[in-house]
């Protein structure tokens, strides 16, 4: 039987048509008549399939054996032997000792998302964790201060926009971030094909420079320096839409003072851009009608994210590609979290620091790169448990061989995944969460960042007679086994109590959101609910005090003197490294999938000609890559892709200690590029992770 889904694999939320056949899926493909995607699917759609069918994952809970083996358990042991030692931790040494990490699979699915959150409250622990201090955070930091709401976050008006400059993001092997595009191909390329500008800047010629119109290398870290100099050539040269910003906007006069100080020849050689193109290119998109910066991931993960994601939406502002057709605009939150968001999260930051180094929280959850430290430092608060849902912090954090030592040497570990992943392998018990074709679902926050209007949900499709429970029915159960009675008949009047609440928060939601909607009326639609273009949102979703768009928050533009000493510093490192997605991969996972493994190594170090020339190496050659923290050996690619002084190599690989578990995984040659990375390497507002411009060495192996 057909049935329709929505792909969760990453943000483009592509329609699928799946065979079902029984307990089995015989084929998925693209569904034409999805609204978003039109039928695009990329490979990693597919993989939805071999998931199910993968004979490595977990299709009931397993524990730890003293051998180290790993052998089945009922539900029922694991989680009360699980609440009574995570109980027993709390009542000797107080809730921050056991710390919660919660990956990123879980936007990607309503009831993990809620399930996050619910067990977030139920721990109550300070040390709690999450990837966007990996990722998003710069934005979403950057957004609070400009708009009021770190869930006010600005899309690309792709469909139509003139003039589309593109920073740190490569949608063609990602699928978009922050950037719903559904047909993510036809999308991007229409730009170009109705004589439009896609102005990609990357220290790497990525697959999206093929989508685009130009392309320029810059050292990593530079995109705040670039965008000071624009901002600097638009008011030098009038170009400012000064009426325009002073009537949505404060703080225009602080960012003309500012950017007076980064005229376009004092950055070009730090960022490797020649003064004459920064200047181009502000005058290009000035005048372009319909404009957008835009980025993402890359830049989040420079040495300077919060400040380049702030400049990002200043300079869209004052040069009137705000808010409007074709520019940075809101979408409609058919399903809107955001109030549930403010209420229950909160825009804050700094309400805590971490014990050991002093990093602030943010939106409830520390730098993971404080983990390990947090872990292995004695004293009140140090961590003696890890709760992780849906991550992999060993091969995701920074200093992976620190963390996988510290998690190694905790009391207990417990990971909620399909896999024994890295982390995983130091659990004393893993939970299998269902497949998501099981579960359903509803995409309540990426639906935020679709650059059309589009609603849809995807009720369960299949069920199996796997012994899994999904994350919902898993984190409420250890909560209530946790923190609630300890007796058995509240537990089953509570279990009947949430099965369905998340549905019914959503069907909430879609009620009272702007159109009105409800789950009945998209189950209805499986293709979705066409809500039209991108409107004007700024009255709503500008949440400020005063209601105005604050062009220089004092909060980021505090970390403007170390830009200033980047730029102007002589000594640089020779050699950074930074990273790169691809298209059949995602971040540690989906590596265990045949059709996704096969082919070409997709994880070597890729180097410039110059480079490679002077240390003597050539493609093909195994090479010793090491950094502060540690090394890895690698296999060479020498490519005039990447820019002099710049090497590249992908993230989540590294699988050979898991080769038991996650078998065709761990036949793949990756190396782990978080064995480089450094945890003492965070920008200073927020603490995120330095992941783009880590000084590395390399030679001959
Ligand atoms: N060097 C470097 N490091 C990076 C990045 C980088 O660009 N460079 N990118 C960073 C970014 S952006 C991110 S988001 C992080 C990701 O970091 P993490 O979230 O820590 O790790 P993932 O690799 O996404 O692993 C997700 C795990 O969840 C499991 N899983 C999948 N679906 C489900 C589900 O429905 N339920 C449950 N319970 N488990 C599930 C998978 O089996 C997998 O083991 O990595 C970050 N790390
Ligand atoms: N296939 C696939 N899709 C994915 C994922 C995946 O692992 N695989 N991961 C998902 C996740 S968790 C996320 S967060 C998104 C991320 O999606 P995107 O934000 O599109 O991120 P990337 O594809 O990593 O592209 C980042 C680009 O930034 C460049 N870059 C590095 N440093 C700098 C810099 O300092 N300045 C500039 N201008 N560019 C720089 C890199 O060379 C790279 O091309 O993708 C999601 N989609
Ligand atoms: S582009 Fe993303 S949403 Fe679309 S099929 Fe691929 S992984 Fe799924
Ligand atoms: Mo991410």
């Amino acid at each position: 039987m057909e049935r329709i889904f929505t792909c969760n694999l990453c943000e483009a939320l592509c329609g699928l048509r799946v065979e079902v056949d029984g307990e089995r899926v015989t084929s998925i493909r693209g569904n034409d008549q999805d609204l978003l995607s039109r039928g695009h699917i990329c490979p990693k759609a597919i993989g939805l399939r071999e998931l199910l069918d993968d004979p490595d994952r977990l299709r009931a809970p397993v524990r730890r054996g003293s051998d180290g083996r790993f052998a089945r358990v009922s539900w029922d042991d694991a989680m009360g032997d699980i609440a009574t030692r995570l109980r027993a931790i709390r009542a000797k040494h107080g809730r921050d000792a056991v710390a919660l990490y919660v990956g990123n699979p879980v936007v990607h699915n309503h009831r993990s998302a809620l399930a996050a959150q619910f067990l977030t409250a139920a721990l109550g622990s300070t040390q709690r964790f999450d990837p966007n201090s990996q990722d998003s955070n710069p934005r979403l930091f950057a957004c609070m201060h400009v708009y009021g709401d770190a869930l006010s976050i600005p899309v690309p008006d792709v469909d139509r926009t003139d003039f589309l400059m593109i920073l740190g993001a490569n949608p063609a092997a990602s699928g978009g971030s922050h950037m719903g595009l559904g047909d993510v191909r036809a999308r991007m390329s229409a730009i170009r094909e109705r004589g439009g500008r896609v102005v990609l800047i990357d220290p790497r010629r990525s697959e999206t420079a093929d989508w685009s119109t130009e392309h320029h290398f810059i050292r990593p870290g530079g995109d705040a320096a670039l965008l000071l100099a624009m901002i600097h050539t638009l008011f030098a040269e009038g170009l400012v839409h000064e009426a325009r910003a002073r009537h949505i906007a404060v703080g225009v006069d602080d960012l003309r003072v500012i950017a007076a100080s980064y005229p376009p020849a004092r950055v070009a050689a730090a960022i490797g851009i020649d003064a004459e193109t920064i200047k181009a290119l502000a005058r290009d998109l000035a005048a372009a009608r319909r404009a957008c910066v835009y980025a993402r991931v890359g830049v989040c993960q420079s040495e300077f994210g919060p400040v380049t994601s702030w400049l990002v939406e200043a300079i869209n502002v004052i040069t009137d590609h705000f808010d409007r057709a074709g520019c940075a605009m809101f979408p409609l939150a058919a399903a809107d979290i955001a109030p549930l968001g403010r209420r229950f999260i909160g825009n804050h930051w700094g309400r805590w620091r971490s014990r050991v180094r002093g990093l602030p929280e943010f939106l409830g959850a520390l730098p993971s790169a404080a983990m390990a430290e947090e872990m292995e430092t004695p004293g009140k608060g140090q961590i003696r448990a890890l709760v992780c849902l849906a991550g992999n912090p060993v091969r995701s954090t920074p200093n992976s061989e620190r963390i996988d030592r510290a998690i190694a040497g905790l009391e207990l570990v417990v990971s909620i995944d399909q896999y024994v992943n890295e982390t995983a392998r130091h659990a004393h018990y893993v939970l299998p969460p269902r497949h998501v074709f099981e579960t359903g679902n509803f995409d309540v926050l990426l639906q935020r960042f679709a650059v059309r209007n589009v609603v849809k949900y995807s009720p369960p499709i299949l069920r199996t007679d796997d012994d899994t429970r999904d994350d919902w029915e898993i984190a409420t159960d250890l909560a209530a086994r946790v923190v609630g009675p300890d007796s058995r008949l509240a537990r089953r009047a509570w279990r009947a109590m949430t099965r369905d609440l998340p549905e019914r928060i959503v069907d909430v939601l879609l009620r009272t959101g702007s159109q009105r909607l409800s789950l009945a009326k998209l189950r209805d639609a499986p293709h979705g609910i066409d809500l039209g273009p991108l409107t004007p949102q700024r009255r709503e979703r500008v949440r400020t005090a005063d209601g105005m768009v604050q062009l220089a928050p004092t909060a980021i533009t505090s970390d403007l003197p170390r830009l200033e000493k980047w730029i102007d510093q002589d000594q640089r490192a020779p050699l950074v490294l930074i990273g790169r997605r691809n298209l059949r991969s995602n971040n540690s996972w989906l590596h265990n999938l045949p059709t996704l493994a096969k082919g070409p190594d997709r994880a070597h170090l890729l180097m410039h000609p110059d480079d490679a020339a002077r240390r003597g190496l050539v493609t093909g050659a195994r090479v010793r890559v090491s950094s502060r923290v540690g090394a890895i050996t690698a296999v060479l690619e020498v490519s005039d892709e990447v820019m002099p002084g710049v090497a590249s190599l992908p993230h989540g690989f590294g699988h050979g200690v898991v080769r038991e578990t996650l078998r065709v995984a761990g036949q793949l040659a990756g190396p782990d590029a978080n064995a480089l990375t450094d945890e003492l390497l965070v920008e200073p507002i927020i603490g995120t992770s330095v992941l783009n411009g880590v000084p590395i060495e390399v030679t001959g192996a």
